[in-house]
């Protein structure tokens, strides 16, 4: 750390491209770290986390301590394993304006609160790629509802949301001309593009997501953002920069601010306007896609008109605070009067204050404008520096004592600091390049603390060997005393960004174990053997199939034709915990299904060649699994 200073910014610049080993640091596992992460067996983990796949397109469920994965929840990419996005119930969730997109990549989550605190409802996640926000059920598990979000490219400012999830927010990556108007030179960047925030209002009742308006902003990037809380209840702060050179920015004493800022959002404001009717109807076309857990059926629809309201003409719902050096993180402290920026390539990390800033607004304490919106001068603003932090700040996650810990990815570190003084407490190495931390409840009014969760962008040596891609992974550290210690490395699926913890108590409570079949509303459930079997309707076969230890009714079906839609209506009869069944059929061109008790799945199947076509079921489910099987005759068409 002695020669930071000395480092000009090309060669910091350099570094932070190829991320160094921390120095002169072994391996510091704390002494009694088996005892602090071993769950004996049988015994469950303390905490649920749920963890980005980043490329992967899903999340994972890991238990902590342990660092077990419980569950991969399929979100934005098809899913094999449990038919995912192939299921005909499925295959909706992953439409959108460009027609049927089975990836994304997901890098950040957010659970539900009430009162700035994680009630355990739900989980928000963004696809980066194809602008999305989804919604995962925690009573099942399952992805219920995906929104796609219109005037928008990048969905890496996503989803961050309110104290009481009244909103969850998505702001664009990418400042983009907006939606049907596209075919622009990119040299009209300064009058076309144009950076979007998009409010999705969360139904008190059903969840239900809806965009209740956007906020067009200048040609920003956005990047990450937290809702304000307590005090700054009713704000949103954006890191944000402006990557183009067209811009108004002469006006700015430019030594200081550059080009970067911290966006504050007044979001109560611009409800306000949208209640008098300010905002205009735009014309645009996003998908909005839900699944009907009483039908087990997802629908998707195309929405075409949006609410925007323009923050250069109503003025007082945006204002800029500078902030050097591709802020990245933007993280607010559990009182809601602390926002700490951080710059990826600064040396120091800027913590604002919020009653400050709520002065320096109320003064007109300005330094400028930049298209419009006025830039708040630094100095009126800040709290304090944290000076020397290390090299690369990234993201910061607190501990609800007074404490920041902020992720370091250039010097692979984490360091604590204290948020009333500045001054750094302690620093930990991370192996390597650790990108999101992470408290459980660490971004909410009332963190549950004990554990920090570093996901690291690199493990070189840190695993057995798997070829050239080696896998990615966490860290855990115990930060119940002053020095924070290592306590365990765990694998992880995909590529991990940020992730959300909480206690398990907080999601156990409401797990539903099975679908009752009495309320299973599927058009084409079969609620007994009884009522099986098979209808031809023109070239379309439906079978209503059960499924049931150990069996398939029907199990042997004559009558299909070459060239037949054939739908393979499977219901589990079952109504007991954790008994699914699965389906697959020879040749079948989707994947299998796995069908939980008392729900309704279909796998079509247009068979190519007549034949003998085995069909089976997939998961050990009794001593007679193997014998759980069928016949389907095709006959030449
Ligand atoms: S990003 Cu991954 S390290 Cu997408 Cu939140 Cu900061
Ligand atoms: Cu049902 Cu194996």
């Amino acid at each position: 750390m002695k020669t930071y200073k000395k480092i000009g910014l090309a060669a910091f610049a350099a570094v932070s491209i190829v991320a160094c080993k921390p120095k002169g640091t072994q391996t510091a596992v704390s002494g009694d770290a088996a005892e602090k992460v071993y769950v004996a067996p049988g015994k469950h983990d303390e905490v649920y986390n749920f963890v980005s796949g980043g490329f992967n397109g899903q999340i994972s469920v890991v238990g902590l301590p342990s660092g077990r994965t419980l569950k991969i929840v399929p979100v934005f990419s098809v899913h094999p394993e449990n038919g995912y996005g192939f299921s005909e119930e499925t295959k909706p969730m992953l439409e959108t304006s460009h027609g049927f997109v089975p990836w994304d990549d997901q890098h950040h989550l957010a659970l539900s609160q009430t009162n700035g605190e994680i009630d355990g409802r739900y989980l928000f996640a963004n696809a980066n790629n194809t602008p999305r926000v989804a919604k995962i059920d925690l009573t099942t598990f399952k992805t219920t509802e995906i929104i796609e979000i219109p005037n928008s490219a990048g969905n890496h400012s996503s989803p961050f949301l309110t104290e009481n999830t009244e909103y969850v927010v998505a702001g664009t990556r990418f400042a983009v001309p907006v939606d049907g108007q596209g075919d622009v030179p990119i040299e009209s960047f300064k009058e076309n593009f144009k950076g979007y925030l998009s409010f999705i209002g969360i139904g008190k009742e059903d969840g239900k997501m809806d965009i209740t308006f956007q906020i067009e902003a200048p040609g920003f990037n956005f990047d990450l953002s937290h809702a304000g809380k307590g005090k700054s209840h009713g704000w949103f702060f954006f890191s944000c920069y402006n990557s183009e050179q067209a811009n108004t920015l002469l006006e700015v004493n430019a030594s200081q601010n550059e080009k970067d800022f911290i966006m504050a959002v007044n979001w109560k404001k611009a409800e306000e306007y949208l209640k008098a009717g300010k905002a205009k109807k735009m014309a645009v076309e996003y998908a909005h896609n839900t699944f009907d857990e009483s039908t087990q059926m997802a629908k998707s629809e195309i929405l075409k008109e949006v609410s925007v309201l323009s923050a250069k003409e109503l003025k007082d719902i945006c204002y800029l605070i500078p902030c050097p050096k591709s802020p990245h993180g933007c993280d607010i402290d559990p009182t809601g009067e602390y926002i700490i920026g951080s710059g990826k390539l600064a040396a120091l990390i800027p913590v604002f204050s919020f009653d400050k800033l709520m002065k320096a607004i109320a003064d007109k304490n300005f330094s400028g404008e930049f298209d419009g919106i006025p830039i708040v001068k630094y100095d009126a603003v800040l709290h304090g520096e944290v000076q020397k932090p290390g090299l690369g700040p990234l993201h910061t996650e607190f501990d609800g004592k007074g404490n920041a810990y902020t992720s370091m990815f250039v010097s692979s570190e984490v360091v604590k600091w204290d948020i009333a003084t500045c001054k750094v407490l302690d620093r930990t190495p991370t192996f390597y390049s650790v990108g999101h931390l992470m408290i459980p409840g660490g971004d909410t009014k009332n963190p549950y603390g004990k554990y920090l969760v570093a996901y690291n962008k690199i493990t070189k040596d840190r695993y057995l060997p798997t070829g050239p891609e080696l896998t990615q992974s966490a860290q855990l550290f115990d930060i119940s005393g002053d020095k924070m210690k290592l306590l365990l490395d765990f694998p992880t699926i995909g590529e991990p960004h940020y992730a959300q913890a909480g206690p398990a108590a907080l999601f156990t409570k409401n797990q539903i174990k099975f679908y009752k079949l009495e309320d299973n509303k599927h058009p084409y459930a079969t609620k007994g053997e009884a009522e099986s079997k098979v209808v031809r309707e023109g070239n379309k076969v439906h079978v209503y199939m059960t499924s049931i230890r150990s069996h398939f009714a029907p199990d042997n079906i004559e009558g299909v034709k070459v060239g037949d839609e054939v739908y393979f209506h499977v219901t589990n009869l079952e109504q007991d915990w954790d008994v699914p069944h699965g389906f697959a059929v020879k040749g079948a061109q989707n994947a299998e299904l796995l069908i939980m008790p008392g729900e309704t799945c279909t796998l079509k199947w247009v068979p190519l060649k007549p034949g003998m076509y085995p069909m089976y079921c997939t998961d050990f489910c009794s001593a007679l699994h193997q014998e759980m099987q069928g016949y389907v005759r095709v006959s030449p068409a």
